[in-house]
């Protein structure tokens, strides 16, 4: 019975080593029109977490601030999740991955995520598959001399689901065994 316990114990550290050794956190500047690169390549096929969190000036004189989704466009102003005229781009003040817009995912309880949500706490997500390359994250903006703050991004590989079967079965034949 022990033996089992501690191969089970063995199992779930590996998984969680090998889950740990694919999340990274990094900082995402508006100031910049490079995009940030991720430290590891997204292991092509391999489903990953993303959340970000955070909001940043992108006028510092008129005083409009943007999370990953949503804006404000001065200080007295709500947030809105903003839709541009023809001709802007459709993702402007956004956090682009790889180039590409995302309609992130927001949360007002911290643990519901969904689309055209705006979250207070400015914490929003989605879930990107690899492609066998490194990610890219930049703010979509015309104009970054006037920016100032970062974004702060999460990676985290999602379990594959045979693992998380295998823990759940390992878990099950446990409990039936006390
Ligand atoms: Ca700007």
């Amino acid at each position: 019975m022990k033996i089992r316990i501690v191969i089970m114990l063995v199992c779930v550290t590996l998984c969680l080593i090998s889950s740990l050794a694919k999340a990274v956190m990094f900082e995402v500047h508006s100031e910049y029109s490079t995009p940030t690169q991720t430290s590891f390549m997204m292991e092509s096929g391999i489903f990953y977490r993303v959340e970000v969190s955070g909001n940043y000036l992108c006028n510092v004189s008129t005083d409009i601030r943007a999370d990953a989704e949503w804006q404000r466009t001065g200080y007295l102003q709500s947030w809105i999740e903003y839709y541009p005229e023809p001709g802007s781009p459709p993702e402007y003040l956004d956090l682009l991955v790889n180039e590409n817009s995302y309609d992130w995912l927001g949360t007002i309880d911290g643990i519901n995520f969904s689309p055209h949500t705006y979250s207070p706490t400015h914490n929003y997500r989605i879930d990107i598959i690899g492609t066998g390359e490194f990610a890219n994250f930049r703010i979509s903006d015309s104009a970054y001399h006037d920016n100032s703050g970062y974004l702060t991004v999460q990676i985290n590989q999602i379990p594959e689901p045979s693992m998380l079967l295998f823990l759940g079965v390992g878990s099950l034949f446990l409990r039936k065994k006390r």
